[in-house]
């Protein structure tokens, strides 16, 4: 009998993402749901959706989900995992949801180092609404509200989520990832990992940013975004764990 080594996880449903051609959303919904997966947790896992392109991730889970208004998602990851202690509960947000309107239950989840996860999608632009500016957006970028790209004295510059996050005595993990490669990937795979085991041993607070496509936004091919992501994204958010909890080390 032909031995399976590679299949859909059982923590998606069957239905096929409407994510655009080389959005990286569907990769990093995949290894979240490959880890609820090898935890054993899939009927035991209670996903937050933003709003945003992944605001249909509850069409996808095969988990319990919540849809949150916009930037609310770690209030009710917070509501839940009080109620539902055992249950693995983990929000998933864009960077107009999270860093943007959500910026003050972000960062107040993290100060009270709620014991939830949350998976931070950076593709350094607002997707759902039509690329306008976030505040991931790099300076000199170009969006359809920076027409003329970034510029500091008139919009302002990006705001750093991790860097941001791990200065919070509360915030238990933080780290910065990527999915541009497949090195990369099995890199972030093992940071959301991180990040759930540490809920589920009751450490508090844990945060992975995800560096994400927008090739729709970005007017670029699938291929020409990923090459983007690596040469712009990365230079200015550096990969890496910026706050470990000893425990896991
Ligand atoms: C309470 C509320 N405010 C604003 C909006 C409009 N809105 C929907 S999606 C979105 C931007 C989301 O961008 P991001 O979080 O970066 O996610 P992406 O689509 O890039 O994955 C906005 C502003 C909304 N739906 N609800
Ligand atoms: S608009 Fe951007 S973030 Fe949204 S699905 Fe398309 S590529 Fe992905």
């Amino acid at each position: 009998m032909a031995k399976v080594i590679f299949k859909r996880p059982e923590s998606l449903t069957d239905k096929p993402f409407h994510y655009c051609p080389g959005c990286t959303h569907g990769i990093i919904h995949r290894l979240v749901a490959e880890v609820i997966d090898e935890m054993g947790m899939r009927d035991n896992t209670v996903g937050v959706c933003p709003v945003g392109c992944s605001v249909f991730a509850y069409d996808y889970f095969n988990v319990d989900m919540f849809q949150a208004a916009h930037g609310r998602a770690p209030a009710v990851a917070t509501g839940i995992k009080r109620c539902l202690p055992d249950r693995l509960v983990f929000t998933y947000q864009g960077d107009g949801d999270l860093a943007s309107i959500g910026t003050a239950e972000i960062v107040h989840a993290a100060a009270r180092s709620e014991n939830i996860t949350t998976i931070f999608v950076n593709n350094a632009v607002y997707g759902m609404t039509g690329g306008q500016m976030a505040p991931t957006t790099l300076p000199g970028q170009k969006t359809t509200t920076t027409p003329r790209g970034r510029e500091k004295e008139l919009n302002g510059l990006p705001v750093r989520v991790c860097e941001m996050l791990a200065t919070l005595d509360g915030a238990t993990y933080v780290a910065r990832v990527s999915v541009h490669d497949p090195k990369h990937i099995v890199q972030a795979k093992k940071a959301i990992r991180k990040a759930f085991e540490i809920q589920k041993a009751g450490l508090g607070f844990a945060l992975v940013e995800v560096l994400s496509t927008c090739p729709t936004n970005w007017g670029l091919s699938p291929k020409e975004a990923i090459k983007w992501l690596a040469d712009n994204m990365i230079p200015y958010y550096p990969l890496g764990v910026y706050k470990e909890p000893a425990e896991v080390k």
